[in-house]
C-alpha cells in the first residue's frame, strides 16, 4: 500500500484490504468521544510518542517547570510496567496518572477514556498523553488528540523516519531531541528532517535539548499558541 496522508488507512488504520472495512472502528469511535469532551472543556490534548528512552518524560518535566505558572497542565503516562514516569512528573508539581498496560505496547482510546474522569478537565488547559515508547504500534491508534508530537532522539540514528514512516506520517510535530549530544554522534539533523518531510511534507520540526534547554522556549511558545487557539475556538 502506498503511503498517502489523505486516506485513513494510510494514516495507520488497520483495514481489510478487500472490503475497506476499518478494523479499528471501535477505537476511532471512542477517539471521537474524547475529542468531543476536550472540545467542551477546551482542553488541548497532545499525544507524545517516540522510541523508548528518547526523552518524553524528561520533556514533560521541563515543560511543566516552564509552563506551570502560565497554564494548568496534566499528564497521562502509558508504560508496560511501573509507575516511575508518573512519579517523576508529579515531582514537577502537576497531576500525573500512570496507565500500566501490562505488556500492551501502545495506548488505545478506550484506556484514555476510562481514565479521563480522574481529571477535572474544565480546570485543565493542556493534557499530555505520554504514549508507550515505540515507533510502531502507537502510530495506529487515534487517541482523540489535537496534535501528535514525536520525539526523534539524536541517539537513535537519523534513518528512523523512512524505517518507521507511519509514525512520522501521522505526526504534526517532530522534536529532534538530545541535540546537546550532536557533537559526539554520527547524526545529521538535515538528513532526518529531509527524510521525515519526504514522508510528511507538513511536519513541523523543532530541535531541542531538555538537558541544556535549547529549543524549549520555542516548544513552549508552540504549545501556548495551540492552547490559545483551542480556548478561542
Ligand atoms: N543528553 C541528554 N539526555 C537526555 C535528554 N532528555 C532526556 N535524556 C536522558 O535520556 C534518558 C531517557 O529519558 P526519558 O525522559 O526517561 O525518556 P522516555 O522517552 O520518557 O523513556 P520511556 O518512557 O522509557 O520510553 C534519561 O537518562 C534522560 O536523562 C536530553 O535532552 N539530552
Ligand atoms: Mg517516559
Amino acid at each position: 500500500m502506498s503511503v498517502e496522508k489523505s486516506t485513513k488507512a494510510a494514516r495507520g488504520t488497520a483495514q481489510c484490504e478487500n472490503t475497506n472495512i476499518n478494523l479499528l472502528k471501535a477505537n476511532d469511535y471512542v477517539a471521537e468521544i474524547i475529542k468531543a469532551e476536550m472540545a467542551k472543556s477546551k482542553t488541548l490534548l497532545i499525544n507524545v510518542t517516540s522510541s523508548a528512552g528518547s526523552g518524553k518524560t524528561t520533556l514533560m518535566q521541563k515543560t511543566a517547570e516552564r509552563l506551570k505558572d502560565k497554564l494548568t497542565m496534566a499528564v497521562m503516562v502509558g508504560d508496560l510496567e511501573t509507575e516511575r514516569d508518573a512519579d517523576r512528573i508529579r515531582e514537577s508539581g502537576i497531576q500525573a496518572l500512570q496507565i500500566v498496560t501490562g505488556g500492551i505496547c501502545h495506548l488505545e482510546a478506550q484506556m484514555i477514556h476510562q481514565v479521563l474522569p480522574e481529571y477535572k478537565l474544565n480546570e485543565i488547559d493542556l493534557l499530555f498523553i505520554e504514549n508507550v515508547g515505540n515507533l510502531v504500534c502507537p502510530a495506529s491508534f487515534d487517541l482523540g488528540e489535537d496534535y501528535r508530537v514525536t520525539l526523534m532522539a539524536t541517539t537513535e540514528g537519523d534513518d528512523k523516519p523512512k524505517k518507521y514512516p507511519r509514525m512520522f506520517l501521522t505526526s504534526d510535530m517532530m522534536l529532534v531531541s538530545k541535540c546537546d549530544l550532536l557533537p559526539y554522534l554520527p547524526f545529521s539533523v538535515d538528513a532526518v528532517v529531509k527524510d521525515a518531510r519526504d514522508v510528511n511534507h507538513e511536519l513541523e520540526v523543532i530541535e531541542i535539548s531538555a538537558l541544556n534547554g535549547d529549543g524549549i522556549d520555542e516548544w513552549c511558545d508552540w504549545l501556548l499558541d495551540k492552547v490559545d487557539k483551542k480556548q478561542n475556538s
